[in-house]
Parts: C-alpha cells; structure tokens; sequence
C-alpha cells in the first residue's frame, strides 16, 4: 500500500490553474487498497489513483515549450531515457504545433498555483494526455523522473505501454538530499562519476559532496600548483600491491583535469545535481604535503600516504601557505559555480602544530592560546577569503569546537550531537553521521559481502534515518537543511563496489529526504524496490539486492570462513582485503586491527584429527594515531617467522596447535597451513591467534576447516 491521501494544507488544489491543465479539486482519500504500487521512489507527496489508463505508443509526441531551452533539454533526455530503457521513441514538438490528443506535456508556468516549490510538479495521467507541469525547469525535471519511472514498472522493451491514471503532486521534505563521494582514498573515472550524478538524479538527490583531496592523493588539478597532481595525485599502495611483476614500484591514482570538472560540472547542473567540492584543511593534506612540502608543519617531506587512518600532518599556518590555499580555492570556486565549498577542518591532530616553533610562534604573535582555537583563527580566514568570492563554506563538525564563522554550514558525522548542538547555536546543518549514514558500513551479514567495516547498516536502518530529532523546536528546525550518506572509498577499490555500497541504500535515503515524513512505509518501499533494482540493472548500476533475496548456501560444519568466527575480543573489526595477487580475486578476511584473534565456537571435534587453516597477510597501513596503544600484544611466538597458535576452549585454554608461519611468510596471497593433534572428544570452543612480534603485517584469517581422522 504506497498510494496515499496526504492533507490539503500540503497542496492546496482548488484551484484551476494554467491553459493546459485540468480543474483539480480538493483530494479526498483513494480506496484503501490500491491494486498495486506505483513504482515510484522516492514516494512523491500526493498520489490519486484513478480508474483509468492512458495508452502510450511508439512515436508518440512529447510536446514542450521549446522557447524554454532548458525544458526543452530536459524533454529530449527524458526521451532518450525512455528509448533506452523501454524502447519507446517519443517525437518531441514545440508547444501549440501539435495536437495534444495522446501526447505528453511538458508545461513551465512560473505561476502554477499549484506547484508549491521551485523542486515541486504537478503531474497528471489522463486516458487522454499526460501533462507534466512545474514553476521552474528543475521541477519539471523531478516530474519527468517519475513519469520514467511510471513507465519503468519494468524494462522490457514494447511498442505500446498502458500507463495507469493518476494524479500526482510532488515537492521534497528537505533541501540538502545528498551524497559524499570519496574520489581521494580511490580514484573513479570522469565516465563513472557521470554515471554516479545520473543514479542521484534520478532519486531526486541534489547534492553530490565530492571529496577531493586527502593524505591518500590530490585529486584536483590546479594549474598554479602542477605538482599538487604530479606528485599529490599517485602513490606507492602498502604491501605487495606496492610492488609489480618486474620488482619495479606501482605507481597507483589519477586525478581529474580541469577540463574533466567543468564537463562534470555541467552534466550534474543539467540533472539539477549541485556538486560541493571539499580540499580538507588543515588536516587531511599529507598528498599535498608531499607535493609541496613547505606547506608541513615540522620541516619534513612525506610521501603521499598509502595508509588509511587518522594521519598526523597539518600545513602550517604561515601567510604564504594561506595565499597558497586562497590560490587553489579561487581555482576550485573558478570550476564549481555552486552556492558552497567544504574545507573540511576534520580529524587534525594537534601534535604537529604543538611540536612547531614556526606555528607556536604564529599563535603566540596573534595571542592564540591553543591549537583548537589556532584552527579556529586557520578556517575564519579562508572562510573570509570564500566570502569574499560569494561562497558560504562548509566544515564538519569539529568546526564547532574552534568557533565556527556564523554563515558556515556544520555537517554533523560523529553522531547527531554535533548537528543539533550547531542548529541550537543557529547554524544551518546538514546530518551526515556515522555510523548511521556511512555507506562503508557493510549492507549485510552476507559472507560475500565485499570489504569494509562489518557493524551492519542495512538498507532498512537508512530508510529508518530521520534528520530531525524529536522535538526539536521548528525554529531550530529550520536550520536542518537536509542529510547526505558518505561513500567512504578505503574498502572500495573499484567502481563496482561504490555502486554496490551505494544502491539501493541511497534509494532508501532519497525517500527518507524527500517524502512527508507520514509517507515513510517500509513494506510499501520493499515493494516499490523490486522494479527499481531492476531498472538500475538495465542501466548497467551494480546494484546490490538488498538483502533481500538473498539464499544462504547450507552451511558445511566443519568449515568456517572468518566471517562465521567469532571474534576474540572484537575492539575494532574490519573486513579486509588482501594486497594480493595483482589480477583476479583477493581474499577477504573478518580482521580486528586491535586484535586479530578468532573463535570457532562449538567446534564438533569427534573424529576430528586436524585443521587445514587458509591464512593470508596483509600490511598493516593503518595510522591509529594515540590508540596506537590499544593494540593487544600477540603472544610470543617459537619459530622465527612466528606461528599460528591453535588453543582448546578459549584463548587460554590448552595449544592443541603451533603452526610456524615459515611456509605463509613468503606468499603474499593466501596459503593453507595444517597440523594434525590427537582425538579430542565433544563440542570445543576453538582460539586462533597468530604469535609474532610487532604488528605488522596483518595475519589473518580466511577459512578454516576441520579435518577428519581417516
Ligand atoms: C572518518 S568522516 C573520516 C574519514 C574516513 C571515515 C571512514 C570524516 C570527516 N573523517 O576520513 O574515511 O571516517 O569511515
């Protein structure tokens, strides 16, 4: 049940309105049960069903009002869309040039009495015509959209389509419905990004924040700056990746040329999409450290980092190196013609600008009493600098804690604290939390879930995601502009799998950001999912099911991938992949940076004489910065490349086994290790830690499988 009877105060539809449309009364409720669902995501404000169908042929007109150039743009791909996607070609006609008998109108009335908003439409299918209506050429896009998807109950390609009757009247909830697109810890191409804004676009999504620039590389090119891209744009991948087939180093990343934005850029802008780029200051700026490395703070030269984690370098806080990055912002505000630019302002460890004499002496000249509040100084005066450009900054939330410009926007990630906190304070917020909203989060408990971190948030906690907190005054409310899920890229090495992290969880968060709040209907959504999954596979999106077909393989006892292990203490699971081989698929393993140690539990040990256990290593590139100090010591190991301890009930219980690592050591895959012990009788659970010393590499675990006594 998707079709509902929303309260005229959202509409008010007495009116008739516009040469073209029809005389629309006040909506009184449709049948409780509606046959079926539209097929419709997000779920629009108002949907009538009514009793009849329009018959949509090959060749039928498009009539739009071709003076409008922008309308008219939006006509020819709404019809290329549908060519595409169901086969169906649409003539497209100026307005008043052909009758409009059976044909569809696209119709912009900046006065439309009815359409609310700038982002609102009217949409009406009649057995005789179907008339798209809207104020601004960015509504009348968000109607096309539905209308396509009206048509895309399936993607089978036909000459003729009945469409059912209905009239629909649409605006979003919230302004800011957004995604972040990490493009620094991995490079995607220009054609994927293109892609990416077209799946946004057609979820009614308007923001894409692209975050460009991190310790991993520098993604952007600056023409005054080559070298932020000669050298910030590539990097050396820890372990075996780092190497290649000739012993040669790899030289792994790319960067998008100034060209590649502007096209960008444009296309986003023609699918209403606006892209907020962020250059991550002052922390997050190891790449360009590397490639400029007058801008550090501690005198040294880094490499551009092939580690993930809280990173320690800072730029300093001279002049120059504030010109320096007033210079690559003009470039950035010179290619992103939106409203803002995000500097970030996240995770920047103190450490460097404390061990600084350069910096210490800089605060001690303003009369700067400690580092927050340096930071604080660092962003009001490129904050100042974007004013002056006409662009409002925005900063994640640790801008709060060194007093934030009074016009910046506070995007909320570490919970939802700091989003209220900032909207109290008078700030406009987006919410962008984790780990609500952080879409490397994995989707499933599915064991061929692809890397990332395991606390699960799945597609029915995004759709659950409300922006607003209970209770929250309207005044206070009306600072919350919108919400927006982060693809964080450390687990994503290809494109294949931001898309599968993405959708259909973004589905989820459009609906959550655009539908009346009384509209969410999770039973409603599941249904509407299955032809939306569907059109995204025509499209070629690697989709992911959702979690919702998914068959679970019967189980063999004896064997358990390090997804269905237990682990020991579990301080900071990850699922990991390995470094290698080169080409072709990599092992993944349930790892715990802090404790890589893992329980079999209940192991049924009758007739069992061994273990065959697949391990693989991985470097450890992780900066954990001050919780360093939490990693639990291994124990010590008694062969010289260290050994697999096998211990019984628990990880103090007796060594049933100690398997030297000496066969694993030189293979950079994975390789299987065994060892036989005598008959042990009943249910046991199982403890495997690796003994070695320091940390890294990262041994782990792939599978392990019991082996029976023959
Ligand atoms: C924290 S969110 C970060 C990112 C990481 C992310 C991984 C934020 C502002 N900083 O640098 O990619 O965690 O989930």
């Amino acid at each position: 049940m998707t079709t509902m009877w929303r309260p005229a105060r959202i509409f008010a539809f007495a009116a008739c309105f516009g040469a073209l449309a029809s005389c629309a009364t006040a909506p009184t409720p449709p049948p409780a049960i509606h046959a079926q669902a539209l097929p419709l995501i997000p779920e629009p404000a108002l949907v009538e069903p009514k009793p009849g169908i329009f018959r949509l042929r090959d060749g039928a007109a498009l009539i739009v009002d071709s003076q409008n150039a922008e309308a008219a743009g939006i006509a020819h791909r709404f019809a290329d869309l549908i060519a595409e996607t169901r086969g169906i070609h649409l003539d497209v006609h100026p307005l008043g040039s052909h009758a409009e008998r059976d044909a569809i109108i696209f119709s912009l009335d900046a006065r439309a009495a009815n359409v609310p908003s700038g982002e609102g439409y009217d949409l009406a299918v009649d057995p005789q015509r179907i008339l798209l209506f809207a104020r601004e050429p960015r509504g009348l896009f968000y109607g096309s959209v539905t209308l396509w998807q009206l048509l895309t109950a399936d993607t089978t390609k036909v000459s003729r389509l009945d469409v059912p009757q209905v009239h629909i009247a649409d605006q979003p909830r919230f302004a800011w419905r957004g995604a972040m697109l990490d493009s620094a810890r991995h490079f995607q191409s220009p054609a994927f990004v293109k892609r990416f804004i077209d799946q946004l676009a057609l979820l009614k999504l308007n923001t894409l924040h692209w975050h460009l620039t991190d310790d991993q590389g520098w993604r952007i090119e600056i023409k005054r700056y080559p070298k932020l891209t000669e050298i910030g744009a590539w990097r050396r991948p820890a372990g075996a990746a780092g190497t290649d087939a000739n012993g040669q180093p790899v030289r792994y990343g790319g960067f998008y040329t100034q060209d590649d934005i502007r096209d960008i850029v444009r296309y986003a802008a023609a699918r209403y999409v606006t892209i907020v780029p962020e250059i991550d200051m002052p922390g997050h700026m190891q790449a360009a450290i590397a490639a400029y490395p007058e801008l550090g703070s501690i005198g040294d030269a880094p490499v551009v980092s092939p580690d993930w984690g809280v990173h320690a370098y800072l730029v300093n806080t001279d002049d120059e190196t504030i010109a320096f990055l007033e210079n690559v912002l003009d470039e950035v505000t010179d290619l992103f013609p939106g409203p803002y630019v995000h500097v970030g302002g996240d995770e920047a460890l103190k450490d460097q600008w404390k061990a600084s004499p350069r910096v210490q002496a800089r605060m001690r000249a303003l009369g700067i009493e400690n580092e927050n509040a340096m930071q604080g100084w660092f962003l009001a005066a490129i904050e100042k600098h974007l004013a002056a450009r006409g662009k409002r900054v925005v900063g994640w939330d640790e801008i709060l804690e060194s007093g934030v410009p009074p016009n910046a926007i506070v995007m909320s990630w570490r919970g939802a604290k700091g989003g209220i906190d900032a909207a109290h304070a008078g700030h406009d917020v987006v919410m962008a939390p984790d780990p609500d909203l952080y879409l490397d989060h994995l989707q499933s408990d599915a064991p061929d879930e692809p890397p990332g971190r395991p606390t699960l948030r799945t597609l029915a906690d995004i759709y659950a995601f409300e922006p607003v907190p209970p209770g929250m005054p309207a005044d206070v409310a009306a600072h919350m502009l919108g919400a927006q899920a982060e693809l964080w890229t450390e687990h994503m090495r290809t494109e294949e799998r931001v898309e599968h992290a993405a959708f259909p969880r973004l589905d989820a968060l459009a609906e959550a950001l655009w539908s009346p709040k009384a509209a969410r209907d999770w039973t409603g959504f599941t249904q509407r999912l299955a032809p939306e999954i569907e059109r995204q596979r025509a499209m070629g999106v690697h989709v992911a099911d959702g979690g919702m077909s998914r068959a679970h393989a019967p189980q063999d006892p004896l064997t358990r991938t390090s997804s269905a292990l237990k682990p020991c203490s579990g301080k900071l699971r990850l699922r990991l992949e390995d470094d290698a081989p080169a080409e072709g698929p990599r092992a993944v393993f349930d790892t715990d940076l802090f404790d890589p140690c893992w329980i079999f539990e209940q192991a049924p040990l009758d007739g069992i004489a061994g273990v065959a256990v697949d391990v693989g290593q991985i470097p450890y590139n992780f900066q954990l910065a001050h919780d360093v100090t939490g990693i639990v010591p291994r124990p010590a190991p008694t062969s010289a490349d260290g050994d697999l301890l096998v211990r019984l009930d628990g990880c103090s219980g007796t060594p049933l086994a100690t398997i030297p690592l000496d066969k694993a050591v030189t293979n950079p895959a994975v390789t299987t290790l065994t060892a036989s012990w005598p008959p042990v009788a009943g249910a046991h659970d199982l403890c495997f830690v690796f003994a070695y010393r320091g940390h890294d590499p990262l041994w782990s675990i792939d599978k392990v499988r019991l082996l029976r006594a023959h």
